[in-house]
């Protein structure tokens, strides 16, 4: 018995610095109810999705980062999403800058149910960028200065009758995010993404290199964990700086089964069957059968690279 669900990529176009939170919550209140009319089960929208992405902002008094955050999820702003939502029957997951009141600050994402309730929570942990400003850098990107790493792991919930997993834009990189939600049998996982087109420390590397990187870490991501993967993108030129699209819809085999090839507000909705990463994991990626964890401790036993293990000679 196939296990389908609807999930509507709700791609953002730019959110200038200028933009208020209600004109963005409004354009994406307008892709739900799109969504809503190809019967969409789930909703997903981008990384920083109430905001521009403020990280390329160097401001010397970090307080003067507070209006780009969240205090509380659902927020006076924020509420009509949740109530629009649970009306239309849709769950749903975004990504903001979320403010604890113990202080602390995080690159959030959370997972709504269709009844309006927050099943999830995921809060960045793989954080690119720096801390101080660069001045060798063409553009800043100062996710370190602004945000602290994730302390919720990567977890898995069971939500849409599968397990869905939350990673969110550099997440993507590392194998190890893929990994631990594949350990716990993940099926979906969805991501938003504020990818500058350029990389502010190579000039050579623009856009093209940079969508092929994105392509690779998911469909790796997606293929070596059989999962399905939905990716969504906040594109178009923020205040001057121009952020990647590449919303797309990976299959548990790796391939691309969807992509967007604008950088505007817009959706890309498909019916999914979660039995589809069945074959994966009960075949070549059955990690029970196949996992070496014996072999695996420097993964967690180092955070940089250290000395080489062999000693120099044959093995044995
Ligand atoms: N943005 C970028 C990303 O990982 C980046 C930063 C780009 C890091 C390219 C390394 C290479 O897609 C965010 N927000 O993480």
């Amino acid at each position: 018995m196939p296990r389908l669900i609807t999930v509507a990529a709700a791609q953002l176009g730019p959110i200038q610095r200028a933009d208020s939170r209600g004109s963005v919550v409004a354009r994406m209140l307008k892709l739900m109810e799109d969504a809503a009319r190809e019967r969409a089960d789930l909703i997903v929208y981008p990384e920083l999705a109430l905001t521009t992405f403020f990280p390329r902002w160097y401001l010397e008094d970090r307080s003067q980062a507070e209006p780009w955050f969240e205090s509380c999820m659902p927020g006076p702003e924020t509420l009509p999403l949740f109530e629009r939502a649970r009306a239309l029957g849709m769950a749903m997951s975004f990504g903001y800058a979320e403010a604890t009141p113990v202080g602390q600050h995080f690159n959030s994402s959370v997972l709504v149910a269709a009844t309006g309730q927050i099943v999830g929570k995921y809060r960045k942990i793989h954080l690119p960028g720096h801390v101080e400003h660069d001045p060798e850098r063409t553009h800043q990107h100062l996710e370190k200065r602004y945000f602290e790493p994730g302390d919720l792991g990567f977890p898995v919930w069971n939500c849409l009758g599968g397990l869905v997993g939350m990673a969110i834009c550099n997440d993507r990189r590392w194998p190890e995010t893929w990994r631990v939600m594949g350990l716990q049998g993940v099926e979906l996982v969805v991501l938003g993404f504020n990818t500058p087109s350029v990389n502010s420390q190579k000039a050579g590397e623009g856009l093209a290199e940079r969508m092929f990187h994105h392509r690779l870490s998911l469909q790796a991501g997606a293929y070596q964990n059989a999962t399905w993967v939905v990716a969504v993108a906040k594109a178009g030129v923020e205040d001057g700086h121009h952020l990647m699209g590449g919303t797309m819809i990976v299959d548990p085999e790796g391939r691309i089964v969807a992509e967007l090839d604008h950088e505007a507000d817009g959706l890309l909705v498909r019916t999914i069957d979660l039995d589809d990463t069945r074959f994966g994991k009960e075949t070549i990626f059955d990690f029970k059968r196949h996992r070496r964890i014996e072999h695996y401790g420097l993964i967690t036993k180092r955070t940089g690279v250290g000395a080489p293990l062999g000693k120099g000679g044959p093995e044995l």
